[in-house]
């Protein structure tokens, strides 16, 4: 298997594992991550999803060039499109998904990254879009959501360059959230998908649906939708718990109800 799904209560753990290959993404292995994310998105008590790569050197180090050689015109068209589809699954995934990266996350990798909604890095995580270096263009979402997180001056920077970054260049542009020595990453991962699953899940869940379809619509649309699912809100029992729990000085267990 080219990819591993583990739990820890709520808490699902993706991971690529090729690390003879720096977890490079073939057909095989976007097929199975698209069955992971399937079966994280069936469960309903998920609250988080951590994604990482096998190995200490790679989170993903690329599609996978030696399978992309030999293809045709149509069959990289396809390829594209499909692992595009799996990607945005993920990124709309009910629940927040965290990167943990962990080493090169390049071309796909970074790409896979980026899907996410939140990247962690350690701190020999090297970033970079080098697909012109190879005669192609990003084709894993690359040349729309890199521009998106870090503004487009600095997205046609590192795709027109194929420039690698380092984790603390990637921080200061915003590409990252925060970087970590590699041994404690994963924990890191785990505390930040704790704190996430501690909040009211549903609150959460509806949260990153309107901030995620916000970015896609003007302002004014995205201010309705944000008094709309406000207003649902209010309809859970959730709600009317945590509200009553702090106006009692108490502590209240969210239900995802
Ligand atoms: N694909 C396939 N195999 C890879 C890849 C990759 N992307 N990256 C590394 N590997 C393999 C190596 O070939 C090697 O295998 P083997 O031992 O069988 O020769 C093994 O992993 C270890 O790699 P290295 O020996 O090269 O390790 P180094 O530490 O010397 O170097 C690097 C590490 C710098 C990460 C180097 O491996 C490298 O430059 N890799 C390629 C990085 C890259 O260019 N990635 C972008 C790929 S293009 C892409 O992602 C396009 C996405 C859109 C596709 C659209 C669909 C058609």
């Amino acid at each position: 298997m080219n990819i591993s799904l583990a739990w820890r209560d709520a808490i699902a753990l993706i991971t690529v594992n090729r690390p003879e290959q720096l977890n490079a993404l073939n057909a095989e292995t976007i097929k199975e991550l698209d069955a992971a994310i399937d079966t994280v998105s069936a469960n309903a008590d998920c609250r988080a999803v951590i994604v990482t790569g096998a190995g200490e050197k790679a989170f993903v180090a690329g599609a996978d060039i030696k399978a992309m050689e030999g293809m045709t015109a149509e069959e990289a068209r396809d390829f594209s499109k499909s692992t595009n589809d799996v990607f945005h699954k993920l990124q709309r995934l009910r629940v927040p998904v965290i990167a943990a990266v962990n080493g090169f996350a390049l071309g796909g990798g970074c790409e896979l990254a980026m899907s996410c909604d939140i990247r962690l890095a350690s701190e020999n995580a090297v970033f970079a879009l080098p697909e012109t270096s190879l005669g192609l263009m990003p084709g894993f979402g690359g040349t729309q959501r890199l521009a998106r997180i870090v503004g487009y001056a600095k997205a046609a920077e590192m795709v027109f360059t194929s420039q690698k970054i380092r984790a603390d260049k990637a921080l200061e542009i915003g590409l990252v959230n925060a970087v970590y020595p590699l041994e404690s990453l994963l924990d890191q991962a785990y505390q930040m998908a704790e704190a996430i699953a501690a909040q009211a899940p549903i609150a959460v869940q509806r949260a990153k649906r309107v901030m995620q379809q916000g970015l896609e619509s003007s302002l004014e649309e995205g201010l309705l939708l944000e008094a709309t699912e406000f207003g649902q809100l209010f309809h859970t029992k959730d709600a009317r718990g945590g509200l009553r729990a702090f106006i009692q000085k108490e502590k209240y267990q969210y239900e995802g109800k």
